[in-house]
């Protein structure tokens, strides 16, 4: 299903009165307001492949009808959010999810909707039918060398259908680990992956970045061979300057400090993307600021500090994608939702004035410097991400817009109410 630009058109006509007073009165207030409006628009989020259908858990799940059931489908949809909130202009592939049968057919209905193909994302945490070896003790840990040989070949098949599409990233997040003391020797489990990862970067073109995506636990309970970003950042150090660490929001332990990780990261030139979420308790997926917003926007406050820092485009500098299961949103509404937060804090984050922080800084002004962070992150800004979006032709509402237009109800209609989604 498409939307039509008329349909938006209209849309916007109806809602403009309101939205001009409302940006009237924050872009008063802002320093250079086209300069800002420019960074939202620029500034696009990957959408991932597997999160356009129903997620569940183990215990269940509830599919909502007129999920994608193949590829076409899914870059539809992801068209789909992208012409409502012109922000998502990315897909995220997962292989062997993802196999495209036709590579230029695909790369073209991208390019009809939009779409760039963002990070590739291997799988060596599921046994595939007909698959030789399991990796239900692990893949590039793995203490059999056939095992590693074949998690190592599967990374070098995602990039061979990364390059044919136009991808120049490979995420790999591997669930290895262990889930009883003793099971594995630590140090021996970092060799074989460090070894089994240096043969993936071989493979890798020159102007290609790899990500190592680390995840504290789950579904190992007692260790994971890339646990945290300090495993990461050594593994991505060894690897050399194509290897980069990437923060996927939901993969710490409780309470760490995630706004303090990334500043780090970046000093280092180490951070190469980032998974967005949102969780309670653990790798809960759930949607962009919906649970600790302000943890984000401290976050994002310093992705832009130590961006601006080293002189990075804030767009293009780092992978920016989603990664997030529904089960009991809609997918697309909540997809969009995300997409909200994320240009949401990121407005704010533009606002903080950071020649006076680093001078409440460098006084020891406690007070002050939180006065600054919190003056940007209660600010409502939603009238300048919408009107960002009104400038290159999005919807001024498109979570109304999807509803109004009965987006879910034509999708049902079209493909059915028990399709179901490759994916998580
Ligand atoms: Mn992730």
């Amino acid at each position: 299903m498409q939307i039509e630009k008329i349909k938006i058109e209209e849309h916007n006509q109806e809602l403009l009165k309101a939205h001009q007073r409302k940006f009237d009165f924050i872009a008063a207030d802002v320093k250079d307001v086209d300069e800002l409006l420019q960074k939202l628009i620029d500034f696009q989020v990957a959408i991932p492949s597997w999160a356009l259908g129903t997620g569940g858990t183990r215990f269940a799940r509830f599919g909502g009808g007129g999920e994608p059931r193949n590829l076409e489908e899914k870059i539809e949809d992801i068209g789909l959010l992208h012409a409502l909130n012109k922000s998502s202009g990315a897909i995220s592939l997962h292989i062997p999810w993802d196999i495209p049968e036709n590579a230029s057919h695909i790369k073209a209905l991208a390019a009809q909707n939009g779409l760039k193909f963002d990070a590739m994302n291997s799988n060596t945490f599921q046994d595939q039918p007909g698959q030789e070896w399991s990796y239900k003790f692990g893949s590039m840990q793995h203490v059999n060398k056939a095992v590693r040989r074949q998690a190592v070949e599967h990374n070098i098949e995602v990039i061979r259908h990364g390059i044919e599409l136009g991808s120049e990233s490979l995420t790999v997040w591997l669930s290895d680990g262990s889930c009883f003391p003793g099971q594995l020797n630590f140090r021996k489990a970092f060799q074989h992956t460090l070894e089994s990862l240096q043969e993936v970067y071989e493979a890798l073109p020159a102007d290609w970045k790899m990500f190592v995506e680390y995840k504290a636990y789950e579904p190992n309970f007692y260790s994971t061979t890339v646990g945290d970003w300090g495993q990461s950042l050594l593994y991505a150090n060894k690897l050399g300057d194509k290897a980069y660490t990437l923060v996927d929001l939901g993969h710490h332990l409780p309470n760490a400090n995630i706004e303090q990780i990334v500043s780090l990261l970046l000093m280092e030139g180490k951070l190469g993307g980032f998974h967005f979420n949102d969780s309670k308790y653990g790798d809960d997926d759930l949607t962009v600021g919906s649970i600790k917003p302000y943890q984000l926007f401290l976050i994002f406050n310093e992705l832009i500090e130590g961006m601006d820092a080293k002189g990075m485009n804030h767009a293009t500098s780092l992978g920016w994608m989603i990664d997030a299961s529904h089960n009991v949103k809609d997918p697309l509404e909540d997809l969009l939702q995300s997409v909200e937060a994320i240009m949401v804090t990121y407005a704010q984050a533009l606002l903080v004035d950071r020649a006076q922080l680093a001078a409440a800084q460098d006084n020891n002004d406690v007070v002050t410097a939180q006065e600054l962070l919190q003056q940007a992150f209660r600010t409502d800004v939603r009238p300048l991400v919408a009107e960002a979006r009104r400038r290159c032709g999005a919807a001024l509402n498109p979570l109304g817009l999807f509803r109004s237009e009965k987006v879910r109800e034509n999708l049902v209609r079209q493909r059915g109410s028990k399709t179901v989604a490759t994916g998580l």
